[in-house]
């Protein structure tokens, strides 16, 4: 299956290593064959090559859009060596074969990302080169397809170990490579169709999925985004039902999502309660004795944040709950169902999006979590740990009232699905401050707190709610500060996973201020 290398046709835009490729070769007595700007770099560098249309015995013609599209090229290409037929027609036509093929394609890519205009980016839609890198890697059996010049090297080792040959396996992995360039190569081009048309983009392909929709823009205006459905059936937003409202977009959908992955932690046979999310973070999470009460107590953590959120309800959406939401502007209502009632209060904002998914998601299911990173894909299980499940330990002296434990297990439901550094601030099971996504822990103990003040101020309340609160913290307290802080802030029982290092002076601190703590052993960050 050894091929000896006898003639070469070089044609690339990137010249990176020609020369030398090209002296090689010619010294191992390859006779090379080039087009237009490839064959003068060769021939300046004193080196003997044949230019394509003294193959071809026609010249370049329309500016080289056509310079190797001719049979003599791709009969070369293509010829069948030991077929009979083909080799009469290749002697027929004065077809010479060619062994190895040096192509490397218009820089599309790179033209495309230097902002060039439309004609330019065109004009560097490569079709010859392709046409011959697809010609020799299908007739691998008989040529080497090089599209790389990293691999070069590889070639002329390659050669020099089987006296000037090339064997049937090296041909294949070079066919490979050579086919998953032409496939990216295209999947640019239909990717910028796709970003100009605002349709789906080939590269999404690649996440797997089916898509559901296209939407006007990503995460800002500037960005394509589509949305892709994994086929699970996880009651969510992706498997929801919308009774109306426009199209949601990609930031919608995120929310929705947070919000309604949040309600599912609160089981509706035991509790009513609403979550409302702005930015992929709570700003108010309440349990209530209907789900109306649960919206208010939800509402009045922070009022001004929840203008246009996403409100999510663990239950049947009913009229009095839909009559207060819509006093607020809110983007999306999600709920597992909802009254005629409700929806027809609903119906009177047109463009608040209702959607019901006939369930709540389970949160101690297992699943899959992806996120893409720069030329990377992190994949993890989801965070279904729940706080029912937990062994807590009471570790500070004075051991915490009941209230103060139904409290603190609410607080730390919420802090699992608060941006990470969380710190949320509970009493009669709802939120009353949430401090999120902060990058010290301290800063987002004050953040929280400070939230409470500002909604007791607006509220015309004397006090802070935080006062004679609990706290959750998703991770442990590295140092005693931000247990002071909360302590400041007037909490009386802190729930935290526990596990620094300084556990010792965090217990100590809580201890001298009276307060009760409980370690949960697990840690719930999210970023
Ligand atoms: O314009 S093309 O699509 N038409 C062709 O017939 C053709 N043949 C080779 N582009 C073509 N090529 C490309 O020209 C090669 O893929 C390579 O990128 C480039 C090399 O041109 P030159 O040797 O003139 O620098």
């Amino acid at each position: 299956d050894l091929v000896p290398v006898r003639r070469a046709l070089l044609s690339v835009s990137d010249k990176t290593g020609l020369v030398d490729f090209a002296r090689a070769l010619a010294s191992a007595g390859v006779e090379l064959v080039s087009t237009g700007g490839t064959a003068k770099a060769i021939a300046e560098a004193g080196i003997a090559v044949r230019d394509v249309s003294d193959l071809t015995g026609f010249p370049e013609i329309m500016d080289g859009r056509v310079k190797t599209l001719h049979p003599s090229v791709h009969g070369a290409l293509l010829g069948i060596r030991d077929d009979a037929d083909h080799v009469a027609a290749m002697r027929a036509h004065g077809i010479e074969p060619i062994d190895l093929v040096v192509v490397n394609l218009y820089p599309f890519e790179e033209v495309r990302a230097s902002g060039a205009g439309y004609a330019a980016i065109v004009e560097n839609i490569d079709i010859g080169g392709p046409a011959m890198v697809r010609a020799s890697a299908k007739n691998h059996a008989y040529v080497a397809i090089v599209t790389d010049p990293d691999d070069y090297a590889a070639v002329l080792n390659a050669m020099e170990l089987n006296t000037g040959s090339l064997s049937l396996d090296f041909r294949k992995r070079l066919a490979a490579k050579a086919f998953a360039r032409t496939a990216a190569y295209d999947a640019a081009i239909s990717g910028w169709f796709a970003e100009a048309l605002e349709i789906e983009h080939p590269a999404w392909r690649a996440f797997g999925g089916r898509l559901d929709s296209v939407m006007r823009y990503g995460e800002n205006p500037h960005q394509q985004a589509g949305f892709y459905l994994t086929g699970d059936k996880r009651p969510g937003v992706a498997t929801a039902r919308q009774l109306q409202g426009k199209q949601l977009s990609y930031n919608n959908i995120n929310d929705t999502d947070a919000a309604f992955e949040l309600v599912g932690e609160f089981d509706p046979a035991r509790t009513a309660a609403v979550a409302i999310i702005k930015h992929a973070n709570p700003c108010g999470v309440a349990e209530g004795a209907t789900l109306k009460d649960a919206y208010l107590k939800a509402l009045a953590c922070d009022p001004v944040s929840a203008f246009g959120g996403i409100v999510a309800l663990n239950g049947l959406l009913d009229a009095e709950a839909a009559e207060e939401i819509v006093k607020t502007f809110t983007e999306v209502i999600i709920a597992p169902e909802a009254s005629e009632e409700a929806q027809a209060i609903v119906a009177a904002k047109k463009n608040l999006r209702l959607l019901v998914t006939g369930g709540l998601p389970d949160p101690r299911t297992a699943g899959m979590l992806v996120k893409s990173v720069a030329g990377g894909l992190l994949v993890q299980g989801r965070d279904n740990a729940v706080v029912d499940d937990l062994d807590l330990k009471v570790v500070s002296r004075r051991a915490p009232s009941e209230a103060e434990m139904a409290d603190m297990r609410f607080a730390f439901r919420v802090a699992k699905h608060v941006k990470s550094n969380a710190i949320v601030y509970a009493k009669d099971r709802a939120t009353v401050g949430i401090g999120a996504g902060q990058m010290s822990r301290v800063d987002s103990s004050r953040i929280a707190a400070r939230k409470a003040l500002d909604a007791a101020e607006a509220a015309g309340m004397g006090e802070p709610l935080t006062k004679g609160s609990v706290v959750a913290s998703d991770a442990f307290f590295p140092f005693a500060d931000g247990l002071l802080a909360a302590v400041e802030a007037g909490a009386t029982a802190v729930v935290q996973p526990g596990g620094s290092m300084r556990d010792d002076e965090v217990i100590a601190a809580a201890d001298e201020h009276g307060i009760a703590m409980v370690f949960t052993g697990t840690r719930h960050f999210r970023h």
